[in-house]
This record gives C-alpha cells, structure tokens and sequence, in this order.
C-alpha cells in the first residue's frame, strides 16, 4: 500500500472532532521508512536508490519549495572526477561511472555531455597545482591530461592564448570524460523514477522540527503540513543544512555562501568544450539551448539572497572577455544565485549523526552537482544499512575532530 500526504496530516489533526478512530492516535505510527528533507538532485537520488537498490521503498521526500528549485537548478552543470585526493577520487569517480548510463538507468534523457572539461592554468604556480592533480588522477586510473598552450587553443578554438594577455595561458590539464548534463533534467528524472518506485515526494512542505523519542533516536518531523512519522531520517537541505540540523540539536561546521552564474543570451554551437579557471576566477560552457553559461567565484559575505553581488559578475565578465574576445559584444539574458554550503575543507560530509537514525549529506559547496547519483547512491546505502558506505566513510564528521581533512580546495573548481 502507497502512504500519501493524506494519510499523515490526518494523523497529525488528531485532536480534531469527527477523524476515524485509526487517525487520532497523538504520535503517529511510523507511517514511512525512512523520510528525506530536501528534494534537489541529492536527496532524490537518495530516495531512488533506497527504492530501487536497497529495497526501501516507503520513503518520503519533503520538500519546502519545489523540487529542484534549490541548487539542483541553479548550478552551471559541469561535470568531471579530476580531483586530488583519492577519497575524493573514489566518491566523484563512482558518480563519474553512474552518469555514463544514468539516462538509460531512468529511462529520462538527462543530456550527459562528455565534451571535455579545460583547467587552464595562468602562472608557475598555477601549471604546478594543475599538473599535480593530473599526475594525481592517471596514478587512480583516472583520465586526465596536460595539453601545451596550442594543444589547448586546438581543443577550444576561440580561446585567446596570446602571451599579451595580463594573465595568459600557460597551458592547462584537459579531462575528456567530463562534461555538462542537464541539472532540471536530473531532478525530474530522479524523482520520476523514484515515484514509479512509490516514493512519495510532498513539494511546499518544510520540516519545522525533528522529532525524538525518550533514547533520542528520531521519531518523525513536524511540517508546514503537519506531522509525519518515521526512524530514519536523512537531511539533505544543502545551503540549510545547519539550520534543519539545530532542530535535532547538532552543530554543523557548515558555512553558507551565495554563489552565482549567469547565461547569455542564446547563439548558435560556438563553445565546443567546458572551460575553467581558478585563476582569474571564471568559468564556462555553452548549454544546448545555445546560451553561454558563465559562473563566478563565492561572494564573501553570509547571505541567504539567492542573488549574487553585481561587482562579483563584472569582474567574471571582464575575465572572459579576456579570454574568449569574440564573446565580448554578448548580451546577457539573465543572472542568479544559489545558496551553497562549505566546510573549511571544501569535501562534503556524508554520514551518519550523534543522533540515532539521523543522517546528513550536507558541505558539497559549490561543487555538488557532478556528484549527484554517486552521492545519492552511498547516502542510500548507508541510510538502509545504519553504516557508512565504504566509499561515504572518509567524508564523515568525525574528521573535523580527528583533523584528518581531505582538503580539495584547489579542486573546487570555484575560487573561495
Ligand atoms: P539542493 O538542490 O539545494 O537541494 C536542497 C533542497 O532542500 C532545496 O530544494 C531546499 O529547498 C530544500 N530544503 C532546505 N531546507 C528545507 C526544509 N527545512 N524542509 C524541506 N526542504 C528544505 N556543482 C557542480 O558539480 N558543477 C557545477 O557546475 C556547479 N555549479 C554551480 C553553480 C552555482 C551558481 C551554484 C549555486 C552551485 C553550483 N554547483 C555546481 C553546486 C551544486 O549546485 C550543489 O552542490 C548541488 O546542486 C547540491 O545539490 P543538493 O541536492 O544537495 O541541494
Ligand atoms: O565543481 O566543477 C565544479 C564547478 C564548476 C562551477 C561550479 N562548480
């Protein structure tokens, strides 16, 4: 049997006159396995993976907006594995490997684009970091390559390589697996497949409070909707997630910054490739609908505006005029921000909590979107199982007490 909505309110209305008997019990039985705050791409995925690989099928996905309507939608969809340490290696890579196959997995068509993603590289110490992580990938098994400053203009024709420019390219690392998908199309693809699984996926519905039992173990959340019971819990609210863990009394090293893109407005194909760079803080890919999506760096000031500082876009915009001069005379068509969450060692956390059966999957800051099946797949399994998945276990909490930080700042793809 299917549980909606329905059914739970009316438990939590139970101090109401003329309910049925079964709907007036005070503390709602345990109508759900397993309840998921927050539908983006993360917490969908969760609960796809939980019905599909590990059998959990009544699950809830709460969400207070709609879904995909938080960072899921709002990131510039670049994809790559490229990363330093093999923890990290081993969580990107995993996804890297679902998105292969994930549109046929869904049976949703998510445009995974393996066109290439350029790291480029502006100084000795630039093509030293760049190169490093290069070295770093091949010793996993993992594609990534350095191409000279002409092997790069050769691969992304109107890039600009002169050696006049104030910061000009000195070469760059080129990833050939990595590559853009369509974040929409991720969120509805994950949430389609998970519904046709019978996970219930409750949109304008936000978690108010989490509840718990005399041991402290989770017992349900209280929403905008009302009151909804299960023992499992996973929270994956990312940009709010230290304010959804406060309702369970756990403190997260979580720090929340607006980071911010924009598109152009649509021409025909003329960016064949992604390209990056950390150096002059700036970013870009053409989306198939033809817009030239550009992202910037983090604002430094705490916000929950989900709109960026102007100063912050000029001067991304004054940077890839630099390098792509063609693009110069664009027009811009629109520009927002995303609410995104970081720890100091810019690695996610995903695991479980001091409080029994609430887990969190939080921190993936301003690089989360590529990790998304990979991310929601370990989450599920340790969610079903109680113990961290094997490749979850090195992004647990416990690493801001022991110091044993996976630091991938200089993978972050985003200037901090
Ligand atoms: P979200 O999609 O934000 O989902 C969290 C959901 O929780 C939201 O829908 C929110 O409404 C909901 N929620 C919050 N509180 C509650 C509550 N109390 N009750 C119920 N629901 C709640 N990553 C990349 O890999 N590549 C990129 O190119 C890239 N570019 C980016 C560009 C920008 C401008 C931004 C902002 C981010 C970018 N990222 C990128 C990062 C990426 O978007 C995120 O890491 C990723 O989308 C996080 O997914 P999520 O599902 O965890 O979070
Ligand atoms: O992590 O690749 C990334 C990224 C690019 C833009 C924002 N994040």
């Amino acid at each position: 049997m299917r549980y909606h909505i329905g059914n739970l309110l009316r438990g939590s209305l139970s101090g109401q006159t003329g309910w049925p008997a079964q709907w007036r019990d005070p503390a709602p039985k345990p109508s759900y396995e397993a309840i998921v705050v927050g539908a983006g791409g993360h917490g969908l995925a969760t609960a796809y993976y939980l019905a599909s690989r590990y059998g959990v099928n009544r699950v809830a996905v709460l969400e207070k907006g709609w879904l995909g309507g938080g960072n899921t939608g709002r990131n510039t969809t670049i994809v790559r594995s490229n990363y330093l340490w093999q923890e990290s290696q081993g969580i990107y890579e995993h996804a890297m490997k679902l998105w292969q196959d994930l549109s046929h997995e869904l049976n949703y068509n998510v445009m995974y684009s393996a066109r290439g993603v350029l790291t480029l590289a502006h100084s000795v110490h630039d093509i030293q970091i760049v190169k490093r992580h290069v070295h770093a990938n091949r010793l996993s098994g993992i594609d990534n390559e350095w191409l000279t400053p002409a092997q790069t203009k050769e691969f992304c024709p109107p890039l600009n390589i002169s050696p006049s420019l104030r910061y000009p390219v000195l070469g760059a690392s080129l990833q050939r697996r990595g590559g853009t998908a369509r974040h929409d199309a991720v969120a509805w693809g994950f949430a389609r497949a998970a519904d046709r699984l019978g996970v219930d996926i409750i949109q304008n519905c936000e978690v108010t409070a989490i509840r718990r039992g005399p041991d402290g173990a989770v017992t349900g959340v209280e929403t905008t909707r009302g009151a909804i019971a299960a023992p499992k819990i996973g929270v994956v609210a990312a940009g709010h997630t230290s304010h959804v863990m406060a309702m369970a009394d756990v403190r997260m090293p979580l720090e929340s910054y607006t980071l911010q893109a924009l598109v152009s407005e649509p021409v025909k194909p003329v960016l064949p490739c992604v390209v990056m760079s950390n150096g002059v803080h700036a970013y870009i890919s053409q989306s198939d609908k033809g817009e030239l999506v550009i992202g910037s760096g983090t604002d430094q000031y705490l916000s929950y505006a989900q709109t960026g500082a102007l100063h912050i876009s000029t001067h991304t915009l004054e940077a890839i005029s630099d390098l792509f001069p063609a693009f110069r005379r664009m027009r811009m068509l629109r520009n927002w921000g995303g609410i995104v969450d970081v720890t100091v060692d810019r690695s996610p956390i995903v695991g479980l909590t001091p409080v029994p059966g609430l887990f969190v999957n939080c921190g993936w800051g301003t690089g989360g979107f590529k990790a998304t099946p990979g991310s929601g797949e370990v989450f599920a399994a340790t969610i079903a199982k109680g113990v961290p998945h094997p490749i979850a276990a090195p992004f647990s909490m416990e690493r801001f007490r022991t110091g044993r930080l996976i630091d991938e700042a200089a993978a972050a793809g985003v200037a901090h």
